[in-house]
């Protein structure tokens, strides 16, 4: 067996050991991995809450609270923005993890009680049970899987006390709204208010501050689109019509605007040509696709505008930082995980090009940067080697090139262009990019079942798309007739979330961003934010495909190590340092603790001030010194310097008071 294989494999079977013994988290470095186990763990009440509280990270056994309180910690210490990044496959338990983090930082956090803090944390956490509500769906991976990325900053006064956050939301997967593959669902709102409106969501919404109005035309909107699921189109001769007619009346009092209007709206669209407007009737087909466009449309601005919604009510109020001083910030990234499907479409290619550019922060952060710090600091170091999946990020997102780029020039072509099309560009630009291939260019390859389809060697694994629907969903239409419909709704909150129905027909002529533009700037960006804070990880692994607290498959989870990087992740790990200080900020922190530094040193330099220090102390083999930093491997030595520091300080203090007291 290749050394590495082996490695691998070993590394499984402590996850395997730890898992069965109830041990769901392992650290590598302050990585928390965390095993799914499938059970209710009593791992997560109270008195956990206050073993890990205010702890360094190895003094308790590995827990997803260990790596909050780093993260907290370092916010409040250090005054630095910091973010946890939650990744893992679908099912893996990266939503669970984020709901775990919230709860600890919630308890934790403002000792005094204050009235505003607990409401703003009590919004922090109901808000994530309305978003669950709206943007999960059972998948054939997951019984709760989220059909959204959200990211969730939360904002610290100087104290460390929650004063508000904000929520980023990414790419809902709308298309569930009208279509769900075999033995999976819509999101889990449509069950609730056909099952008569469950008590937990309504409660938290109404919790979190939303008006009975608001809920209302919530709760009406999601009846829109099961009744427009409903509608069915015939024809007569040429003429378009719609079927089953009663529904447009309930359409018509739902959405509050007059029935005339609904029906023109299915059925026609307004254009311009030159100066003159007029009524265009929609063929069968046109009328079907309006209908679904419709109904995906008006769910996704509802998701969005719940999520403003909720920001709206969270986001940082009263806060004068002139008074105040920083306010400081932990961000918490769950996101859809890597996913393979039966079928695999245009979301499923969003969200593994999403796992991609996180696997890249990850590699960026944890296995080049470290390494490139230990060459350029002339700290000995012997280079481990990583698989580096920037060329299939590139694949995707590169300019002209890559895919997106592919698609967007087909979606800008006038007059008809298939998806096959797009598959034939496709193959012509990539003919020889290792990571993609398709029929047409592999026709033996076995795993290619269709012509349709093209495939990506991902990071994670290998996955087939289909390219139908790419183009509609890339394009995402919406006739300008239903925006201007919505907004003429005389229903305030409807109306408000359609802004720009209000323009007229003959002022509507830029060319929307596409599907796949907008996902791709809003990944650069999450990519940048995540990149300048302080990252903590949680890296999930899925132990079986069957949802059982008992079963570790050894195979599945030695393939997730594989692709996470998690034995390269130790290895860097094992080699370096696990903490790291320029020598002048070093000093500033323990000089108290030596006779050579404290209160200052008359050594010629800083680096050799510390040098002094660490030896004196008896950290010298522990440590080495770079250009500009200090670099200390085990985190012990850290603890213990913060020890001796604490004691010296409180020493200080006391002698201080006896000065002042004059009974020195
Ligand atoms: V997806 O990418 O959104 O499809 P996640 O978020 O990674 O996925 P999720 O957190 O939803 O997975 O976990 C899936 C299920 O595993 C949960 O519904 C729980 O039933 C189960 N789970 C996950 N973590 C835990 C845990 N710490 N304790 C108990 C857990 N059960
Ligand atoms: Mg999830």
């Amino acid at each position: 067996m290749h050394e590495c294989e082996y490695s691998r494999s070993m590394m499984c079977l402590s996850f395997c050991c730890r898992f069965e013994k109830g041990r769901i988290y392992t650290y590598i470095g302050e990585v928390v991995v965390s095993v799914n186990p499938y059970r209710a763990m009593n791992i997560y009440g109270r008195d956990t809450i206050e073993q890990y509280k205010g702890r360094e990270l190895y003094e308790r056994p590995p827990h997803l609270f260990a790596i909050a309180d780093a993260a907290y910690k370092a916010m409040k210490r250090r005054n630095k923005d910091t973010c946890i990044v939650i990744s893992g496959e679908s099912g893996a338990g990266k939503t669970e993890a984020s709901k775990y983090i919230m709860q600890y930082i919630a308890a934790i956090t403002n000792p005094s009680q204050r009235a505003e803090v607990e409401r703003v944390k009590n919004m922090l956490l109901k808000s994530n049970c309305v978003l669950e509500a709206f943007g999960n769906a059972k998948t054939n991976r997951n019984d709760n899987s989220s059909r959204f990325g959200k990211y969730m900053d939360i904002n610290f006064d100087f104290k460390g006390d929650p004063i508000g956050g904000h929520i980023n939301n990414y790419l809902l997967e709308k298309s569930r709204v009208i279509f769900q593959q075999e033995g999976e669902r819509s999101f889990h709102s449509f069950y609730q208010v056909s099952e008569g409106l469950t008590a937990a969501v309504t409660d938290a919404m109404k919790v979190i501050g939303f008006t009975t109005e608001e809920i209302q035309t919530v709760y009406k909107i999601l009846a829109t689109i099961l009744h427009l699921g409903n509608l069915k189109f015939g024809s007569d001769g040429d003429v378009t019509l719609i079927e089953n007619s009663k529904l447009v009346s309930i359409l018509g009092d739902l959405l509050s605007t007059k029935d005339e209007n609904v029906e023109k709206a299915l059925l026609y669209r307004t254009v311009a040509t030159g100066r003159d407007v007029i009524d265009k009737q929609h063929t069968h087909q046109e009328a079907s696709y309006g209908r679904d466009a419709l109904a995906k449309a008006i769910y996704e601005r509802l998701f969005c505008w719940i999520v403003g919604r909720i920001n709206d009510i969270i986001e940082v109020k009263n806060y004068d930082v002139r008074v105040h001083g920083k306010n400081t910030v932990i961000g918490v990234l769950d996101i859809y995980g890597f996913e393979i499907f039966q079928n695999n479409s245009f979301e499923q290619f969003c969200i593994n090009y999403c796992n991609e550019k996180l696997q890249q922060l990850f590699i960026q952060l944890v296995l080049k940067q470290e390494q490139e710090e230990y060459q350029r600091e002339g700290i000995p170091w012997k280079h481990i080697d990583y698989f580096n999946n920037q060329i299939i990020v590139d694949l995707v997102e590169q300019q002209h090139k890559g895919i997106f780029a592919v698609l967007d020039e087909a979606c800008m072509n006038v007059g008809k262009v298939t998806d096959e099309m797009f598959l034939q560009a496709l193959n012509g630009k990539l003919v020889k990019h290792a990571h993609y291939t398709s029929r047409k260019l592999s026709p033996t390859d076995k795993n290619l079942e269709f012509d349709r389809d093209f495939r990506i060697r991902h990071y994670a694994g290998d996955v087939a798309y289909s390219v139908v629907g790419f183009i509609d969903k890339n394009k995402d239409t919406l006739f300008q007739d239903f925006k201007r419909l919505l907004y003429n709704s005389s229903n305030p909150v409807l109306k408000a979330m359609w802004p720009e129905g209000k323009l007229r027909i003959t002022e509507v002529t830029k060319r929307p961003l596409t599907a796949a533009t907008l996902f791709k700037n809003s990944m650069i960006s999450l990519v940048e934010n995540l990149a300048s804070k302080e990252p903590y990880y949680v890296r999930c692994i899925k132990p079986n495909e069957v949802k059982s607290p008992l079963l570790f498959e050894h195979e599945r989870c030695k393939h997730q190590v594989e692709y996470l990087g998690l034995l390269e992740n130790v290895r860097v790990r094992r080699a370096g340092f696990a903490n790291r200080q320029i020598y002048p900020r070093f000093l500033q922190r323990y000089k108290m603790i030596s006779e050579f530094t404290w209160p200052n040193h008359d050594l010629p330099s800083d680096k050799e001030a510390v040098k002094r220090l660490l030896q004196s102390c008896g950290f010298e083999h522990d440590v080495a010194y770079g250009k500009t930093k200090v670099f200390i491997r085990t985190p012990r030595t850290i603890f213990s310097l913060e020890e001796q520091r604490a004691e010296m300080v409180k020493r200080i203090v006391l002698f201080l008071q006896k000065v002042w007291r004059g009974t020195l």
